[in-house]
């Protein structure tokens, strides 16, 4: 069970979570529309990471929007506080989104990277295997997170070992994209692995939460990280992935890319697109 059902809640941090499920499903329906609309000025080689961020916005969106759902239906109001009365609230959804969004993020990474032929595929199965692993066993220990019993911290630890090796296999990833990136592209790369680095780190915190703080406050907060993790590595990444890869279109000679990047390109004010 979550430890979201052990409290009830103000009326201000029944809100809080409430909005930022709201928000954080509005963000993603808001980068659906943005990498379908910049998909054409992608060149083909590169352009499956958009329709992939369009894969994950869509499942992402659904996740918090039932997510939102099952908040609003779990506590009601009793002119007091927000007490459990409908059911219960489960994090369970998140772990069944990952299982569908870890994969294709990473797949992402290589596409993006300029990784084909043995060593795509070789990355890839290491990526799907290690993911999938990670989520599963972390979903097995989070069933014990509110007596944070030997089954949370040894799920919890085999779950991190599969996390080290996708973050190795990631990096590995990123510094092979880099050698053959112009320029200005490898300080994007550098930027994609921090965001990475950072964002993926968070999920973690989030599962230790309820041995930190089994507070009301500590719901809040754990909702709060699970949402800034969820922005940052699914919403930004996806966007800043499909920056790269217009920019390496345009370096690349593909025409749409580089009339894309004209138009944004800095003195160039009195910019007509072409006919
Ligand atoms: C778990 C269990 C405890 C140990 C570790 C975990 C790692 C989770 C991660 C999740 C990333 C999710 C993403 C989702 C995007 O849709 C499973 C919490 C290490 C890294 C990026």
């Amino acid at each position: 069970m979550s430890f979201e059902n052990l409290f009830s809640y103000s009326a201000v941090q029944f809100e809080i979570v409430l909005s930022v499920f709201t928000l954080t499903a509005a963000v993603f329906a808001a980068v659906l529309v943005y990498s379908l609309a910049t998909a054409k000025s992608i060149a083909p080689r590169y352009r499956l990471t958009s329709y992939l961020t369009g894969v994950v916005m869509v499942s992402a969106t659904i996740e918090l929007g039932l997510l939102a759902l099952r908040w609003n239906s779990a506590f009601t109001w009793n002119g007091e506080e927000y007490t459990l009365t409908g059911g219960l609230f489960s994090n369970g959804f998140r772990y069944m989104n990952w299982s569908i969004d870890v994969p294709v993020l990473l797949t992402q990474l290589l596409i993006v990277g300029g990784i084909t032929g043995l060593a795509f595929r070789k990355r890839w199965a290491a990526f799907v295997i290690a993911g999938i692993a990670m989520i599963w066993t972390g979903y097995v220990g989070q069933f014990d997170e509110i007596d944070g019993g030997g089954q949370f911290w040894l799920w919890g630890a085999i779950s991190t070992v599969f996390y080290l090796w996708l973050l190795y296999v990631a990096w590995q990833t990123v510094r092979d994209a880099k050698e053959t990136a112009p320029a200005g592209v490898k300080r994007l790369f550098s930027a994609v692995w921090i965001l990475f680095l950072v964002s993926w780190t968070i999920y973690p915190l989030a599962y230790l939460m309820p041995q930190i703080s089994a507070t009301a406050d500590g719901v809040v907060i754990r909702n709060l990280i699970y949402s800034f993790a969820d922005i940052a590595s699914k919403a930004v990444y996806g966007v800043l992935l499909a920056i790269i890869a217009q920019k390496l279109s345009a370096a690349e000679g593909f025409k749409p890319a580089i009339e894309a990047e004209k138009a944004f390109v800095e003195g160039e004010k009195d910019y007509v697109p072409a006919a």
